[in-house]
């Protein structure tokens, strides 16, 4: 490592909320890299913990739990189950992969809580907040529904409108009510606990803004720009009955807040894990701890939590945060209330035995520097023409053709070539550049440099084309696959941290055991001479189109089927106008009138250019109902005009009045008359 040389690295990723199943969003953000950062630290020897877990409490797991009418409890226990079974198969190599609600993690988080408490590192505070009378509840921000101040649709939350996507607070929702009874709610007062950050803010100046200016820029930059807007105290207690009590006397109702447990989760995971010696895991200065997380949680674990740790005083801070931002679906952003995501647990179903492919293309595709797009199509390219033409390929070529020629075994080096010597010195140099980027979280990097290497040995084997030589020198064709084993045995080496499962297989192929993937012996000739390869199998199969066919046409249904339910959603009528005086109406001046020539505007599809008698006058009027009403059908026909709108100009011919027409939101329109026929000029009002 070219840092500090460290003991030991206690790495987490981020606890997913155990109210749905995990997507690719989840793990091309988080569990991919940190994965890749495990798995490399571990070939390097280190001494690792990977912390994992579900994070169990939350306003939305009870919501949910309502909606099915269930417990929380069931609802976590089940996605906990989908979301740790996924990852496992997916060879997300977690030391322990523990849940929130767990008893030791209720007891650490309270006793976390607890000394804070007594060392009155919180300050108390009562506030008015919305009480639901009939459910004798104070209501979370999500529970309070009504009308969007922005943008008037109706439905929107206490924290935020999903049509405008505005961030709201439940004091600016228009009508709130509770989504409990659908009663009005009444403000109450209410007491909880705040940690004061404002106080923490010159020390995390010091420890970000100053010391650790190496953090990504977007994680820098995030932080930069919380610290420099002020930091204000944050409540860590919630009115709710799901979650860690607060363990203080006169506290019932009250639980701590999911944002002030969850990071605790990864303390109480680590407890479970190595019950003797977490401290020195979470106390010792030789730990490197970094966290992988996604961009929305950055101000938890870069602000909040390093507060809440060195409130405590015991505790090591993080290292690092490499956060990535966001990946969107086929140029949409994922979304788990849309359905708009790829989940794991289908993922493996439809694409069995292809963890790698998948981990390949979200760490090749990680959006590390700004959010970044998945696609099938690129989805299956990178399959086709990377994995399957190019590694897959040469790795084949090498291993098929030692057994056609050689028995399988690695042969001697009979006849060596300046090629040889070329190719074979670009490997330490590839080995440190995927080294270099691994340590400084740069994983498409990395891959790229991994992928470098078969390129090279693909490369090599065409260029030197042994089949061919093969006819007259079988000296030869002994040194190139020399070569190209060797070649292949690194490949093992470069795409182990990333691709696990290929990996294994290549180890099999090559008859070598994964426990000699030690990242020192990355770049040494592994493969003796006479050393007996295991059987040929291929690496990665081809994503034929059907396949990926059935994908886009399933996104397309659920495309379609959020569209229907965005429209059923519509309001059915324009929604009011602002309230006039009589004297604002009084202005206008509505009259009938009658048609008596009509004409289409020409080169128009919608205007029609009509004379009219007003009992005033006869004028022109251009009117945009000719998607409605031929000129023939208006001729004669009696209206009813706005007569004294200023005159404007409409393609050219002035329009000196307006004809009113009923209008349905849909686009029908139809024209507005008296119910019987009366004189040109009868005023309405
Ligand atoms: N469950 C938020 C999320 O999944 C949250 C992370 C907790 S990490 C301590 O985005
Ligand atoms: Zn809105």
């Amino acid at each position: 490592m070219t840092e500090k040389n460290y003991k030991r690295y206690l790495i987490t990723s981020a606890l997913p909320y155990a109210n749905g199943p995990v997507h690719i969003g989840h793990l091309a953000g988080v569990y991919v890299p940190a994965d890749i950062y495990v798995r490399y630290l571990r070939m390097c020897g280190r001494d690792v913990l990977f912390i994992g877990g579900s994070d169990e409490h939350g306003v939305p797991i009870t919501i949910k739990a309502k909606q099915q009418g269930c417990t929380p409890q069931d609802i976590v226990d089940k996605y906990h189950g989908i979301i740790k079974d996924a990852f496992e198969e997916f060879g997300i190599s977690f030391d322990v992969y523990s849940r929130t609600s767990s008893s030791t993690h209720r007891r650490v988080a309270a006793d976390f809580f607890k000394k804070l408490y007594e060392e009155g590192k919180f300050i108390e505070k009562e506030s008015e907040q919305y009480y639901d009378e009939e459910a004798k509840q104070f209501l979370a921000d999500r529970y309070i529904v009504g009308t969007c101040p922005k943008c008037g649709a109706e439905g929107a939350y206490g924290d935020q409108c999903e049509k405008c996507g505005s961030t709201l607070s439940p004091d600016e929702l228009l009508n709130p009510h509770s989504s409990l009874s659908g009663n009005t709610p009444i403000k109450k007062k209410t007491k909880h606990w705040y940690l004061p950050l404002d106080q923490y803010e010159p020390w995390l100046k010091e420890w970000i803004l100053d010391g650790h200016k190496e953090w990504k820029s977007n994680v820098y930059g995030q932080c930069k720009s919380w610290i420099d807007g002020g930091l204000q105290p944050r409540a860590v207690s919630r009115d709710l009955d799901w979650g860690v009590p607060v363990p203080v006397e006169g506290a019932e109702g009250k639980v701590l807040y999911v944002w002030f447990d969850a990071p605790i989760g990864y303390i109480s995971n680590t407890i479970e894990i190595c019950p003797e010696d977490w401290e020195t895991w979470w106390k010792d200065e030789e730990t490197k701890m970094v966290h992988f997380i996604g961009k929305d949680n950055i101000v938890f674990h870069c602000i909040v939590f390093p507060s809440m740790l060195k409130a405590h005083g015991d505790y090591i801070l993080p290292e690092n945060v490499p956060a990535n931002e966001f990946l969107n679906l086929e140029g949409d952003k994922i979304s788990t209330s849309r359905n708009w995501a790829i989940w794991l647990h289908e993922y493996l179903r439809d694409f069995e035995g292809q963890q790698d492919v998948l981990r390949y293309v979200l760490c090749a595709n990680a959006p590390e520097t700004k959010d970044n797009d998945f696609t099938w199509k690129d989805f299956q390219t990178r399959n086709n023409s990377e994995l399957v033409a190019i590694y897959g390929n040469f790795v084949n070529r090498a291993v098929v053709l030692t057994h056609k020629y050689f028995g399988g075994k690695v042969p001697a080096n009979l006849k060596p070539e300046a090629i040889d010597a070329e190719v074979l010195a670009q490997i330490p140099e590839l080995k440190k550049a995927i080294q270099e980027n691994l340590e400084n979280y740069r994983f498409r990097e990395a891959l790229k440099e991994a992928m470098n290497l078969a390129r090279l040995g693909n490369k090599y084997l065409t260029e030197t084309e042994p089949w061919k030589v093969a006819k007259t020198d079988m000296d030869r064709v002994a040194s190139i696959l020399g070569v190209s084993l060797e070649i292949c045995a690194n490949l093992a080496f470069a795409f182990a941290p990333f691709l696990p499962f290929s990996t294994k297989k290549l180890c099999n192929m090559l008859n070598i055991a994964e426990e000699k993937l030690i990242w020192d012996n990355f770049g040494t000739k592994l493969l003796e001479e006479g050393h007996t390869l295991g059987a040929a199998e291929l690496l990665f199969s081809k994503i034929e189109d059907p396949q990926i066919d059935a994908q886009l046409q399933r996104l397309e249904d659920i495309r379609k089927k959020n569209e229907e339910a965005a429209k059923a959603k519509e309001p059915k009528v324009a929604p009011a106008k602002e309230q006039c005086t009589f004297e604002d109406f009084e202005k206008m001046d509505i009259r009938t009138a009658t048609v008596l020539e009509a004409e289409r505007v020409p080169k128009t599809d919608k205007l029609l250019k009509l004379k009219i008698d007003t009992g005033l006058d006869v004028r022109t009027i251009v009117s945009g109902i000719a998607e409605y009403y031929t000129p023939e059908e208006m001729v004669g026909k009696q209206i009813s005009i706005l007569a004294n709108l200023a005159p404007r100009k409409i393609r050219g011919i002035e329009s000196q009045g307006m004809i009113l027409m009923a209008k349905e939101l849909d686009g029908k329109m139809r024209i507005v008359t008296p119910e019987e026929r009366l004189g040109n000029g009868a005023t309405i009002g």
